[in-house]
């Protein structure tokens, strides 16, 4: 077998000592995965007769208590078409003003749907109500239409922050008084769910569509689900092929998201141990500061402006200590964790950043 992918199967890096905190997209499947693929029962999913595919979109709408899924490649795709599902061009939907689809989706909403965008601000990634319900537009020749409220949970710029069910509750209640739907962006729903210790259904209730990733935290390759009722999915899967994104033998993507849903869920608390680990060695760091209300799930948010250090030239000294992470705005670094990173690497991380620190001293 190739070298390199012998190195992915056993070691989970194709560069060994190398500690990846930019994000957990950079995970790697499992050799349960692997095998998952070359076991995987196939067929043209564009006609709906992929097996594989059918059973890990039976198995995402089961997990969140809906009628139905379609697999996309991307959490990207899963957004779009989610939002496109449930509006009419021309209409306004309503986002939380750091959402991932606003700041990192290339504005596909407005690109695509013809769909102007309204944001609200958010406390932790949480709009409040009354805002939300502000910006909802009246009934009123001049103003385009509200057609959407979207969420996200956990919510990645608020640093990863959790949504519990009272509070998208609070948005329900908002948008059954104006007939809206409810999208949430759950890139990393489960990571929420296991933070609050509840029921993905339970988290998932108040919401008419949630798209979830399999590529993150779960270390499938590719692949995210879109979840929710019958006819949504139906428009779903015309919007899916509009763009392109129908695949045909998809149960190769869909196998390992299978080992995903059954196998890699629970082990995110490990992950989000691992954060907070993290966070409290890195705040022992003179010069750094960490905002510990954000640090609920995988994800560490260091402010390195005290030092002086820009986010960008602090991530980029870290590279010598084969420590790689990301800035997140101009003086905010983010940090992920995901399965391959343990103690071990929380430690030699905490290291590394205490001495690119003591260099700004
Ligand atoms: N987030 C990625 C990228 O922005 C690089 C990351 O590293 O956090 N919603 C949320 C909340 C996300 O965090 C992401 C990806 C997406 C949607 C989009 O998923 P993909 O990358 O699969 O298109």
């Amino acid at each position: 077998m190739d070298s390199r992918l012998e190195l992915n199967k056993t070691e989970g890096s194709v560069r060994p000592g190398w500690i990846n905190l930019r994000s957990d997209v950079v995970t790697l499947p499992t050799p349960e995965m692997f095998e998952a693929i070359q076991r995987a029962v196939l067929g043209d999913d564009n006609k709906e007769e992929d097996p594989t595919t059918i059973r890990l979109e039976e198995m995402a709408a089961a997990k969140l208590g809906k009628e139905a899924a379609i697999l996309l490649i991307s959490g990207t795709m899963g957004n779009l078409v989610g939002v496109l599902s449930h509006t009419q061009r021309g209409q306004e939907i309503i986002l939380e003003e750091g959402a991932h689809i606003f700041t990192s989706e290339q504005g596909g909403a407005a690109a695509i749907g013809g769909l102007m965008v309204t944001r609200v601000k958010g406390e932790l990634g949480f709009p409040s109500p009354v805002d939300i319900e502000a910006a909802i537009r009246p009934d009123d020749v001049h103003s385009p239409r509200t057609g959407l409220i979207c969420l996200e949970n956990t919510h990645n710029r608020a640093g990863g922050t959790v949504l519990t069910p009272n509070q998208i509750a609070e948005i329900r209640r908002v948008a059954d008084h104006h007939g809206l739907p409810i999208h949430i962006d759950g890139a990393r729903f489960f990571n929420a769910s296991v933070a609050l210790g509840i029921d993905p259904k339970e988290l998932a209730k108040d919401a008419d569509s949630v798209t979830i990733c399999l590529s993150k935290g779960l270390s499938c390759p590719a692949g995210s689900l879109l979840i929710g009722s019958k006819d949504y999915v139906a428009r779903a899967r015309r919007w899916r092929k509009l763009l392109g994104g129908t695949m045909r033998q998809a149960g190769v993507m869909a196998a390992p998201g299978i080992v995903a849903l059954e196998k890699m869920v629970d082990r995110l608390a490990e992950d989000h141990d691992n954060a907070r680990s993290l966070a409290d060695g890195l705040r022992k760091v003179p010069g750094l500061s960490i905002d510990g209300r954000t640090v609920q799930t995988n994800m560490v948010r260091v402010d390195v402006a005290a030092l002086g250090a820009t986010a960008a030239d602090f991530c980029e000294r870290l590279l010598e200590f084969n420590v790689e992470a990301a800035p997140s705005g101009k003086y905010v670094i983010r940090l992920v964790t995901h399965r391959h990173i343990a103690g071990p690497q929380v430690e030699e991380s905490v290291r590394a950043f205490r001495k690119v620190a003591q260099r700004y001293a």
